[in-house]
C-alpha cells in the first residue's frame, strides 16, 4: 500500500464557504465583463450560499450508482441555477420572467423502435442533473426557484418500464422547489409571465463552435402565444460561459472520472500483449470504466490505434474500428475517457504493446513528455491558450531537432508552422458535461487563428481559475502531412531526409491529461503513469499507484477512495532520480 503523508477529506479539502462563495462572485463578475455584477437578491445569496455548503457536506439529494461509486449532489446542480441567476442578473438587475429548458428526448433508431440508451442533452443536465428523458425545467427571475415538469406515462408504461414516480418522489431525488406533471407547464409559463409587463420568456439558442450545431430554444404545445414575451438573446451566452468555469463541487465530479478512467487506462496497460486485437483494449477500458467506477457511457468513441493507426487522429469510427491485431514492436496510441454523471474525462496514454522502446519510439516519446511537461510548468490564469499551444510545439520541436529529424533554428521552424505537420490538432480543449466543453469561441473572447496547428483550437481563450482544459500534446507521422512538407520550400529545409523514413510508418505519440486552473498555477485530474521507467513498471506487473512520485512536476493529485465514495486526496513522497 501507499504511503499517505497529508490525507485530506475531500469535503474538507474544500475552501471554506466563504473563499468559495468569493470565488464564484469573482467567476460570475468575470462573466458580465459589460456591466458589474450587482448583487442585491438576499435571497438567492443564501440560496447559492446554501448550496455551496451542502455540496460540501454531501447532505440532502445525490446521485449513485451505488458501492463505492461517487455520490454526486444534487446542490451541485442548485449552485450551477444560482450562478446562471446571477449572471442573468448581472445582464439586468431588475429581469424578471422565466427561464424555460427542454431536456433531451428518447429518439429510436431509424425506423426501428430500437431506443440507444438514453444521455441527458447537456445545458439541462448542467441545470438540473436529471437522468431522465421527456423533462422540462424551469428557473423563475429572480428568486431563482426550479420547477420540473414531468411527464405522466399511462399504464402500458409501468407495465413495461415500471412504476412512475410521483413528483413528490421526483422533488425529492432532484432537490428542486417544485415538481409539475408536464401537462401544468403552459398553464405555469402564462402564470409566470403575467407576474410583470416587462417578464420574459427566457429560451436557448445559440451556436456550438466545435460541432457548427444550434442549441435550440425548448418548444411545447401553445408556446406560440407568448412570441412576444420570448427571448433568445441572454441565456445562451450565460449558461455557455457559466459552464466554462466549473464550480469546486463539478472538479470533484471530474476527479472521480478523470480517477476512474486513469485507473481503468492502468489495467489496459497491465494487460497489453502483442497478438491482442485492438478493440480488446477498448473492451477492457470499458468494463473496467463501469464494473468498477458505474460508469454506463464513455465520454467519446475510444481510439485505440496500433503500429501505423495513431497517425490516423480519429481512428476507431466505423470505417476504422479498433480491429487491427498488435503486432510486436508497434506502439499503441489509447485515448478513452469515461463519463459519470455526465462529467466527461478524456486521457490518452501511448506505449509500446511488447513493454520496450526503441531508441526511436523513446525519442518521440520523451519530446512529447517534454511538452506536456512544459505546459503544466507555465499554465495558470492570465495566460493565454495559444501561447500553451506553441509551448508545446517548440518542445515537440526541439526533441525532433534532438533525434536528428529536423534541423535549423526553432523559431524558423515556427514561423514556417513546421510544428502543424508533426501535431496538426490543437493542444487541448474546454472540458466538462461535453468533452469538446462549450464556450470555447463565445462572444467577447480571443477569436480562432488562421495559424495551421492554433486553427486547430477548439479555444482561444486567456486562462481563468476553475476552467479545466485538456493538454494532449502529440506528434505523429502522417505521409500526407509529410509529403505536402516536403515539396513545400519554406518548410523542407528543416527536414533530414535520410532520418525521416526512420520515423515514417511509426504511428504517433500523444499524452493527454485533464489539468484543472487553479488561482496560482493548475492541478493535473489524471493520475497515469508517464515518465518512461513508470509506463514500463506497470507493464512488468508494477503496483499503481506508485510508492513515490518520480515525475512531480506533472502535478498529478493521487488520491484513494473510501467505501462511501468519497475520495481521499493523499501525496507521495517524491524523489529526483
Ligand atoms: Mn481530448
Amino acid at each position: 500500500m501507499h504511503q499517505m503523508n497529508i490525507i485530506v477529506p475531500y469535503h474538507l479539502w474544500f475552501s471554506s464557504i466563504l473563499s468559495l462563495f468569493l470565488y464564484h462572485i469573482s467567476v460570475t463578475s468575470a462573466l458580465a465583463s459589460s456591466s458589474p455584477l450587482r448583487i442585491t437578491m438576499p435571497s438567492l445569496v443564501d440560496k447559492r450560499a446554501t448550496a455551496e455548503f451542502v455540496c460540501t457536506t454531501c447532505k440532502g439529494a445525490y446521485y449513485s450508482q451505488g458501492l463505492d461509486t461517487y455520490r454526486v449532489p444534487m446542490a451541485l446542480y442548485e449552485l450551477n441555477r444560482a450562478r446562471l441567476v446571477q449572471a442573468m442578473l448581472g445582464e439586468n438587475a431588475t429581469a424578471t420572467g422565466v427561464i424555460l429548458l427542454q431536456g433531451g428526448k428518447q429518439t429510436t433508431r431509424y425506423d426501428t423502435d430500437h431506443e440507444p440508451v438514453f444521455r441527458q442533452e447537456s445545458y439541462f443536465h448542467w441545470a438540473f442533473g436529471v437522468s431522465e428523458s421527456e423533462v422540462y425545467g424551469a428557473i423563475s427571475l429572480p428568486s431563482g426557484n426550479a420547477t420540473l415538469f414531468v411527464p405522466q406515462h399511462g399504464i402500458d408504461y409501468e407495465i413495461f418500464c415500471g412504476t412512475n414516480p410521483s413528483p413528490e418522489d421526483v422533488r425529492e431525488k432532484y432537490g428542486v422547489e417544485e415538481v409539475l406533471p408536464l401537462e401544468r407547464l403552459s398553464e405555469y409559463i402564462s402564470s409566470q409571465l403575467e407576474l410583470s409587463e416587462s417578464s420574459k420568456l427566457h429560451l436557448l439558442s445559440g451556436l456550438n463552435s466545435d460541432s457548427g450545431n444550434m442549441a435550440l430554444p425548448a418548444t411545447y404545445e401553445g408556446i406560440k402565444t407568448h412570441s412576444e414575451k420570448m427571448d433568445t438573446s441572454t441565456l445562451f451566452g450565460c449558461i455557455a460561459d457559466a459552464r466554462v468555469y466549473k464550480t469546486a463541487a463539478e472538479v470533484e465530479v471530474m476527479r472521480y472520472t478523470h480517477w476512474v478512467s486513469s485507473m481503468a487506462h492502468v489495467e489496459v496497460m497491465r494487460s497489453c500483449r502483442a497478438g491482442m486485437m485492438e478493440y480488446q483494449l477498448e473492451s477492457l477500458f470499458q468494463h473496467h470504466t463501469y464494473t468498477h467506477g458505474g460508469c454506463r457511457h464513455m465520454a467519446y468513441t475510444c481510439i485505440c490505434a496500433c503500429g501505423p493507426n495513431p497517425a490516423i487522429l480519429h481512428y476507431g469510427h466505423a470505417g476504422k474500428p479498433n480491429n487491427r491485431l498488435l503486432r510486436d514492436g508497434d506502439l499503441a496510441l489509447l485515448d478513452m475517457g469515461a463519463e459519470y454523471h455526465c462529467y466527461a474525462s478524456d486521457i490518452t496514454c501511448s506505449y509500446p504493446v511488447n513493454g520496450r522502446f526503441t531508441p526511436d519510439q523513446t525519442l518521440v516519446y520523451e519530446a512529447v513528455l517534454n511538452a506536456q511537461i512544459a505546459v503544466i510548468a507555465a499554465m495558470k490564469p492570465g495566460i493565454p491558450w495559444t501561447d500553451m499551444h506553441r509551448a508545446a510545439e517548440r518542445a515537440i520541436l526541439e526533441g525532433l531537432v534532438k533525434a536528428g529529424l529536423l534541423v535549423g533554428d526553432v523559431n524558423e521552424m515556427i514561423a514556417a508552422d513546421v510544428g502543424a505537420i508533426f501535431m496538426p490538432h490543437g493542444l487541448g480543449h474546454l472540458i466538462g458535461i461535453d468533452t469538446h466543453d462549450v464556450g470555447g469561441y463565445a462572444f467577447g473572447t480571443p477569436a480562432r487563428s488562421e495559424r495551421p496547428g492554433l486553427k486547430s483550437l477548439r479555444t482561444a481563450r486567456i486562462l481563468q481559475e476553475g476552467m479545466v482544459l485538456t493538454v494532449e500534446p502529440g506528434c505523429y507521422f502522417i505521409d500526407l502531412l509529410l509529403d505536402m512538407a516536403l515539396m513545400n520550400p519554406k518548410q523542407s529545409p528543416f527536414i533530414v531526409l535520410e532520418r525521416l523514413k526512420d520515423f515514417r510508418g511509426l504511428g504517433g505519440i500523444r499524452l493527454e491529461d485533464g489539468m484543472l486552473v487553479t488561482n496560482e498555477g493548475c492541478e493535473n485530474l489524471t493520475v497515469c503513469p508517464r515518465a518512461i521507467p513508470e509506463v514500463l513498471d506497470v507493464m512488468h506487473g508494477g503496483v499503481w499507484p506508485p510508492e513515490e512520485d518520480i515525475m512531480p512536476e506533472l502535478k498529478r493529485n493521487w488520491i484513494a477512495r473510501e467505501t462511501n465514495g468519497n475520495m481521499v486526496r493523499y501525496t507521495l513522497p517524491t524523489t529526483t532520480t
